[in-house]
Order: C-alpha cells, then structure tokens, then sequence
C-alpha cells in the first residue's frame, strides 16, 4: 500500500507537519468550496466572505454564516480528524496548519493547530472587539449587534483581502520550515497565502504527501500523491505509526 520511501520517512521523522483544507472535512458532511456541490458554486467569495460584503449587506452575510454554524454543530470528526488526533502522540513535535473554520480537529483530540482562516464558532464585535459566544448571536436579532457598543457584530473568520492573524502564520511557517514530513491533505492549494506553504516547507527539504481524491496544482511539487479520501487513508498512516513508532508520548 505505501511505498519504502513513506515508510521509512515516517519511521524517522522527529517533525511531522499537516496542512489541510475542506477535503478533509467533506466525510463529515461539510460541503466544500470548489467541489461539485461546493459552496463557492452557489455563492462568489467576493458576495458574501469580504468586509465590503458585510457592511453591504451584514444579513445576507449573517444569514450565509448562521447556515455553516447550524452544518457544523450538527456534524462530528472524522476518521481522519481522530487519526490526526493520534499521529500527534507519536511525534515529538507534530502541528496541523488548517484553512478549515469547523474547528472539527479541535472536537476530534488534536492539541496543536494553527487556525490560518479563523474559526466560525467565535465571533466579536467590529467596534470594541468584545467577543460573543454562539449561543448568544442565536439569541439576538438577524443582525448581532454588540450589548457594550451597538456595533456590528461578525464571525471571526479571515475574509478575502483580510490579513491572516499574524501569530498563526507565523507559527504556521516555521512548522513548515521544520518538518520532516509535511501532509498536504483534502486542500485545491489555491488561496494565497496559505497555499505557499507547502512550498515552504519543499524548499527546506521536508517530504510532500498529498492526500486527495484528485490531483491538484501542488501535485507535481508532492514526493508522493496518495489519491483517495482522506477519511480512508489516513487510519491506514495511523496503523503504519503504530506498527512502526513506540508511542512518542502520551
Ligand atoms: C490576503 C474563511 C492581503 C472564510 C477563507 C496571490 C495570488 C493570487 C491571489 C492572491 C494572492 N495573495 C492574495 C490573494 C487574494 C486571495 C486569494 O488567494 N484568492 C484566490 C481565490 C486566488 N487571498 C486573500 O484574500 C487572503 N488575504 O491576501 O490579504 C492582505 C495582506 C496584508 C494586509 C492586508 C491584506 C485571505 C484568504 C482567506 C479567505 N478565507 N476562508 C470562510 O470560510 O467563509 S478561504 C477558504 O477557501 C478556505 O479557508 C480555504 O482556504 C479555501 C478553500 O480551499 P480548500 O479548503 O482547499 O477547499 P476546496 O473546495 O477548494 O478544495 C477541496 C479539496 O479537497 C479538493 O482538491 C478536493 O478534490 C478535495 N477533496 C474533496 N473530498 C475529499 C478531498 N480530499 C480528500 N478526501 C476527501 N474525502
Ligand atoms: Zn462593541
């Protein structure tokens, strides 16, 4: 099933490294962006993910949001969220670098993630910054205003021509710089900058593994392409660490 290469890397390897984007979530029921039923084919990205957008038309927007919270309360991890979530114990030093807002790495046990895109279940105010749980944005009216300021509330996501929260990105670089291994897993690798990363991490000699049900454009730069669902292969690379790596720590 898996080459000499993958498993002989994977037996060494001190620093495992895992970018990963809407694929990896689309077992569990989330649509993803450029699918066949992805969302960005029944919506443009610049109508309802941009701040213009938003102040546009903050209840269309809000409406768009309240929908992906409602999918992704109603959803659970998948096989390969919980088998990322048990790689993690079995490498010194092991990060995910997600695009994904569904914080489903997170509920799956996974402890060290780099959220590059923000996280749809928290939100806050654009005037005082004041945060806001879920349950309270259900609770108000279609467009959330903030209880301190009266300001607009929003989804604390990254929206397009937004910068990305510079903490994240920066401990998302440096854990593309230091792997040993670096997963590509369920992501088109097309929005910028997080699809550089990848890159980053080849050019600091790190071994590619795409996961995908198809090629992409990072497939010619990937050491290896693994074509298939992410939801399938990625219990086989756990059954592999097991097989072959002591249980790094607990
Ligand atoms: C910025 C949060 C500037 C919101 C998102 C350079 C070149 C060109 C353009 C740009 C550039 N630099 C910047 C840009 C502009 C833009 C950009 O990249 N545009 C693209 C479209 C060309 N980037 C930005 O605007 C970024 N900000 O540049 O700011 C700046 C700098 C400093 C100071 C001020 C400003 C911000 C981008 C972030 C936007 N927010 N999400 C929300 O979700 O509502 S992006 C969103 O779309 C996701 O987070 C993700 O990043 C992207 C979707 O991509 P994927 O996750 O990969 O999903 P997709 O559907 O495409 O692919 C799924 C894959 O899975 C497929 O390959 C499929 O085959 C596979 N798959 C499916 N099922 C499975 C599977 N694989 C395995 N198993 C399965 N079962
Ligand atoms: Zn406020």
């Amino acid at each position: 099933m898996f080459s000499s290469q993958l498993i002989s890397k994977l037996q060494r390897a001190e620093s495992v490294t895992v970018f990963t984007g809407a694929g990896i979530s689309a077992e569990s029921g989330v649509p993803t962006f450029r699918g066949t039923d992805g969302i960005w084919k029944k919506f443009r990205p610049e109508e309802l993910a941009n701040f213009d957008a938003f102040i546009r038309n903050p209840e269309l927007v809000w409406e768009w949001y309240k929908h992906r919270k409602q999918i992704v309360a109603s959803i659970q991890p998948n096989a390969g969220h919980t088998a990322l979530a048990e790689m993690e114990r079995r490498f010194p030093q092991f990060a995910i670098i997600t695009q994904n807002i569904d914080n489903l790495h997170r509920r799956a046990g996974s402890k060290n993630i780099y959220e590059l895109h923000g996280n749809v279940e928290r939100n806050y105010c654009i005037g005082c910054g004041k945060n806001f749980t879920d349950a309270e944005i259900m609770s108000m009216d279609k467009v959330p205003r903030c209880t301190s300021c009266g300001d607009l509330v929003r989804p604390d996501v990254v929206w397009f021509g937004e910068q990305l929260p510079v903490e994240q990105w920066e401990k998302s670089v440096s854990a593309a710089e230091r792997a040993e291994v670096f997963f590509s897993i369920g992501t088109s690798a097309v929005v910028y900058p997080a699809a550089s990363l990848p890159l980053t991490a080849k050019k600091a000699g790190a071994y590619i593994i795409e996961i995908n049900i198809e090629r992409t454009e990072l497939s010619p730069w990937a050491d290896e392409v693994l074509l298939g669902r992410s939801g399938d292969i990625l219990p086989n690379i756990l059954k592999l660490c097991r097989s072959n790596r002591l249980s790094a720590h607990n």
